[in-house]
């Protein structure tokens, strides 16, 4: 089926000079080093030049002379590093490993795929970052956390998927974008899975690890911290107890003696219910240093994240913030964390809410290795069955000013590991994927995990390049297509925003599956996730002054930006501020009228991105179009809810009309 091949399409071009020029430059390829990663790359290069050029290329191994291209492994290069040079006469690709040939090899057919012209062509490319990972969030019964696109590609019914050629066909998917890292387990990791680290299961992910292994990914497992009571049948888990230790050390000893290559182990620990060194009265760094000990002698690595607050706090007491909770946790510890410990850093402070802030994490710690993490999954996004483009959002984070060395330290300097010259560094994201046929339940979807590894390789890239690639590749080269997929995508996330919830608030979902409004659905709950709207006002007020203090855990100039009112930006104010409805933002608006304004905004934009679409029908084949087409008539439903409860709400609690006299119930 045509969606499940994502971007990597490969139709057939016709034009004529293109295929001549690219059939002259690719004609014979000389490749001197070969083992299994470089043996995908030629399959690869075949197999792209056979669908879209109808020929396959003649691969020898030493007659450099009568060769047209070239391709080695460059030992003076950075490891993932390569060049490609393509001339008449002679050609080079050179990688300095057999995965960076790999990328240089999806470059070129990403570029064949949008018909660049490729004679003349010289490029280098690093990636920013040294890790690019993804975590999947599968759970063993076969079911995906906050997935959205069916079922587990990994496991059905407790067993290993039988379906190894799906997992194959993902591991191409994601090194062609360049992704060199997976956990293949949930981060909530259940009794179940506790025994993927045992011999219950180890040869399965010695196999699963190959199979990554074969396209550049280094596979990482999720663990239990309770792991020694669970499997181990010890009566504590406190990382300074030796039994402890020892279980852990035989553990990580046993496992690199099935699985290698294994890249190490992710944390989740005294979060939503997780088991984790609190229990003992033990802090995070011990918790982690303990496990880092045992992975060390192997190279493995802990990878432990923050997202680490008070699931059961009292939503009386107005004192305590979610939003603090990982920098009070973790800011206290920065520099008492091994070399082969990395932190997991969510992009907010919160859950990956339409809007939120920059994690102050980030900039915070300087003696620390840190990983950034994003959410391609779309929890709080629609779910995958509204359309909206992420990386507009992950540019803002990326670009964010955390000011940590002065003006300039971006967020996107410091996770690269270069401003505090980490030894590990890069970023981590929730997949979107299952083992639905077009792999992300709405087909646009796969633009976002398409544009999360090219994003991560080179930040520099703009929304706009990334999305107009991906058009290319996905759906061809004609110029309404891309005209009208470039206006459907691009304003998605704003659209998102403007009908849901407002100026930085979030949280108006459902409970639990949190999807579709509901405007007091967390308000009296546990989850310190509020948004105190009363007659008078709403937002939360997190400022040194009169609230929880949050901004204090930003950098001077961010901490000044935030606290005050007026100079806080305004799709942000309701997180960082308590405002009357009356209060005017910098458009000159009231608060009340800028909610009831975008919310019927953000429909009509859906509408028109209905029209849009409609008019793409005979531009692809029926099945892409029809999947797309209900997605958007779902959406449109769903945001006209989103609209009519978000402005009936308030508008009942602020009694203040809306100046256009639209229907508000
Ligand atoms: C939240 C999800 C929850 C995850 C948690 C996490 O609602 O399912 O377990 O994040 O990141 O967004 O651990």
């Amino acid at each position: 089926l045509t969606s499940y091949r994502a971007w990597l399409q490969y139709n057939p071009i016709n034009q004529q000079d293109y295929r001549e020029e690219i059939m002259h430059l690719l004609s014979t390829i000389c490749v001197k080093d070969r083992n299994e990663v470089i043996d995908r790359a030629l399959d690869e290069l075949s197999f792209g030049l056979d669908q879209m050029i109808g020929y396959k290329p003649a691969v020898v191994r030493n007659e450099e002379d009568r060769s047209m291209l070239i391709i080695m492994i460059d030992p003076t290069y950075k490891a993932e590093m390569y060049t490609i040079n393509l001339n008449s006469e002679k050609s080079m690709l050179r990688g300095g490993s057999s995965r960076a040939i790999l990328y240089g090899v999806f470059h070129l057919l990403r570029l064949i795929q949008q018909q660049s012209k490729l004679t003349g062509l010289s490029i280098k490319e690093v990636p920013k970052n040294a890790i690019r990972m993804i975590n999947q969030w599968d759970d063993m019964n076969g079911s995906v956390e906050r997935g959205y696109a069916g079922e587990s590609i990994f496991y059905k019914d407790y067993q290993f998927s039988k379906d190894r050629q799906r997992i194959y066909d993902y591991a191409r998917l994601l090194s062609s974008v360049g992704i060199n890292a997976i956990t293949i387990n949930n981060v909530n990791v259940h009794q179940i899975e506790s025994k993927l680290i045992t011999d219950t299961y180890l040869a399965e992910v010695k196999q699963t690890s190959d199979i990554f292994n074969q396209f550049g990914i280094t596979l990482f497992l999720s663990i239990n911290y309770a792991a020694p009571i669970e499997i181990g049948g010890l009566d504590s888990a406190d990382p300074l107890d030796p039994k402890v230790r020892a279980f852990w050390k035989d553990i990580a000893q046993h496992v690199y003696e099935v699985v290698p290559n294994l890249g190490g182990f992710l944390v989740k620990a005294d979060s939503e219910n997780r088991p984790g060194p609190f229990t003992y009265g033990r802090n995070h760094a011990e918790g982690a240093n303990m496990l880092a000990e045992a992975m060390e002698p192997y190279g493995g690595k802990v990878i432990w994240r923050c997202f680490v607050y008070n699931c059961k706090q009292d939503w009386r007491d107005r004192t305590t913030d979610r939003a603090r909770a990982a920098y009070d946790h973790f800011m206290p510890l920065d520099g008492s964390f091994n070399d082969n410990v990395v932190l997991q850093i969510k992009n907010g402070p919160m859950d990956f809410q339409v809007r939120e802030p920059v994690s102050p994490l980030i900039g915070g710690l300087e003696k620390t290795n840190q990983f950034l993490e994003f959410q391609i999954a779309q929890e709080y996004l629609g779910q995958q069955r509204h359309l909206v483009y992420l990386i507009p959002q992950w540019k803002e984070v990326l670009e964010f000013d955390t000011f940590a060395k002065g003006e300039g330290t971006t967020v996107k300097q410091i996770v690269s590991g270069d401003v505090f010259d980490n030894n590990i560094s890069g970023i981590v994201a929730v997949s979107n994927i299952g083992n639905d046929y077009n792999w992300t339940g709405h087909t646009i979807a796969q633009l976002n995990l398409y544009g999360y590894g090219r994003l991560i390789w080179n930040p520099d890239l703009t929304a706009e390049e990334i999305a107009l690639e991906w058009i290319k590749q996905t759906f061809g080269n004609h110029p309404t297509v891309i005209k009208l997929l470039m206006e459907i995508v691009m304003p998605s996330w704003e659209t998102y925003e403007n009908y849901t919830s407002p100026l930085g608030i979030g949280w108006m979902v459902n409970v639990n599956h949190h999807y579709g409004p509901n405007i007091d659905g967390y308000e009296y709950m546990a989850w310190g996730t509020y948004h105190f709207a009363d007659r008078n006002g709403l937002g939360v007020d997190r400022t040194q002054e009169t609230g929880t203090g949050y901004t204090s855990q930003y950098h001077q100039e961010n901490q000044s930006l935030y606290e005050q009112v007026e100079t806080c930006p305004d799709e942000l104010l309701l997180f960082f501020h308590h405002v009357p409805y009356t209060h005017k933002l910098k458009s000159g608006k009231t608060v009340i009228q800028h909610i009831y304004d975008t919310h019927f905004q953000g429909v009509e934009q859906v509408q028109s991105m209905m029209e849009k679409w409609e008019a793409l029908s005979s531009f692809m084949d029926a099945k892409r179009h029809q999947d797309v087409q209900e997605r958007l008539n779902h959406q449109l439903e769903n945001a006209k809810e989103w609209r009519d409860i978000i402005n009936t709400y308030f508008y009942r609690k602020s009694g203040i009309a809306d100046r256009h006299n639209r229907t508000i119930y």
